[in-house]
């Protein structure tokens, strides 16, 4: 007797794939518009509310959080910087962001940003399945687009007039488009993050430039660091004992009568590094956003903040054509988000070439001190860093 497994055809205005930063602040963004929405997630709860990722948050990720209503643990929590600091051979320069910028970043791990996002999804009572399966999306360029999946074995198929995906780079909605330009650049070198419970002894982040390769100083609260250190590709975990990760982190961001603060280090991974586009955006009925459509080198800290850009425009987009049936703002969607989209790229590119070393390429060595000179030394050059780095405001159009 085989498997009996019922099937449920149900109905919604925009089906988003994803309960990441991009696919949770997309549905609070449509909900405070009237817009029903399902959030489809593959993963538990439990496993998306402690994946560590993300550390740092521009001014218009805060701002936008803060009208959503799930930035209260984010203000309370959230550390204000004002500044960073960018270390080459014992010497530290200061870019003082607010001051050249008037805007601030504020450290708030990603997982705490899902996990409010989550708790206010659910507040509001939208819905939102964990642990779905072997999902597909169908008929993107029809009348009614549909999305099926399992889930609690019970086979599911949701019908909806616009599909969002927001399933991260390796998700489904990406595969599924139609044609697609893709732009790829991969780094040939990865990152090695720890947390570790130990208090920071920076006030602000460093970016270390080193002979021996890039390094890191991050947090997460006054008592836990996140630190990461430039490693090859392929480099294996096992490679690398704590006591090495200190040591090299202690080398790496030396400075005369200062030293890192270690601790028990509890979470350790490698993330690879690349730059990547596709182009279009939009699919008929399916939107691409957040890492489904791009990703970005994390040492510009956009990758997050490009996501919720990318929602932010969607939501604008969706709540126009279902207020007046306008089609403009979802046919300018694409067009739209690849202009930051780019901006970002080019200044996470900018950060990764600038601090990055590449073992033997002494004449590049050289232009990466010159260039650390001449942020130094120019306000011009300062400036133009400072207002990439905290984001430019949401409204600029490039
Ligand atoms: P996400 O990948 O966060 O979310 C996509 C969601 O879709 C996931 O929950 C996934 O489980 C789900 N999904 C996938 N396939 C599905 C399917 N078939 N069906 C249903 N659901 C599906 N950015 C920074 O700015 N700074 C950093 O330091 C940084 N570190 C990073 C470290 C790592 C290891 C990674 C992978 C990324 C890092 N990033 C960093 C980038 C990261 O923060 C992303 O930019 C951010 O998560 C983008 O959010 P989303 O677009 O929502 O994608
Ligand atoms: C982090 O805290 O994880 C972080 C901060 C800034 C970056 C990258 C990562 O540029």
């Amino acid at each position: 007797m085989g498997t009996v497994i019922s099937e449920t055809v149900t109905r919604t205005q925009v089906g988003i794939v994803g309960a990441g930063p991009a696919g949770l602040t997309l549905s609070l963004l449509l909900a405070r518009a009237g817009i029903e929405s399902v959030v489809l997630e593959s993963r538990s709860r439990e496993y998306i509310e402690r994946r560590v990722r993300a550390g740092l948050l521009e001014q218009n990720t805060v701002d936008l959080l803060r009208s959503l209503g799930v930035a209260e643990r984010l203000d309370r929590e959230g550390l204000l910087h004002n500044g960073i600091y960018l270390r080459h051979e014992g010497q530290t320069l200061h870019i003082p962001i607010f001051e050249l910028t008037g805007r601030q970043v504020t450290i708030y791990g990603q997982q705490e940003v899902v996990k409010d996002l989550v708790a206010e999804r659910l507040a509001q009572g939208g819905t939102l399945d964990f642990e779905v399966s072997d999902l597909a999306v169908h008929d993107l360029d029809a009348d009614l687009a549909r999305i099926t999946y399992s889930s609690g074995g019970v086979r599911h198929t949701l019908e909806c007039d616009f599909i969002a995906g927001c399933d991260g780079f390796h998700g489904v909605c990406r595969a599924s488009a139609g044609a697609l330009i893709e732009h790829e650049y991969v780094y040939p070198f990865s990152w090695l993050g720890i947390l570790a419970e130990a208090p920071p002894s920076t006030d602000e982040l460093i970016y270390a430039w080193h002979e021996h390769g890039f390094a890191l100083y991050s947090m997460r609260s006054s008592k836990v660091s996140r630190l990461y250190l430039q490693v090859p590709n392929d480099e294996p975990l096992d490679d690398w004992p704590d006591e090495r990760i200190w040591a090299e982190l202690q080398t790496r961001l030396a400075s005369a009568g200062w030293s890192v603060t270690e601790g028990p280090i509890f979470e350790k991974g490698v993330t690879p590094m690349r730059s990547y586009v596709c182009e279009p955006l939009r699919h008929g009925r399916l939107f691409l956003a957040g890492d489904a459509a791009h990703i970005v080198p994390p040492t510009g800290a956009k990758g997050l903040n490009l996501a919720v850009n990318d929602v932010r425009l969607l939501a604008a987009a969706l709540a126009s054509w279902y207020r007046s049936g306008s089609i403009d703002d979802l046919d300018g969607y694409s067009e739209t988000a690849l202009r930051r989209i780019w901006r970002a790229q080019d200044f996470s590119n900018y950060m990764t070439q600038l601090l990055h070393r590449l073992a033997g390429d002494t004449f590049g060595g050289k232009l990466q001190l010159a260039r650390l000179g001449y942020l130094a030394r120019s306000s011009a050059a300062a400036t133009s860093l400072a207002e990439n780095y905290v984001g430019l405001p949401a409204t600029e159009e490039f």
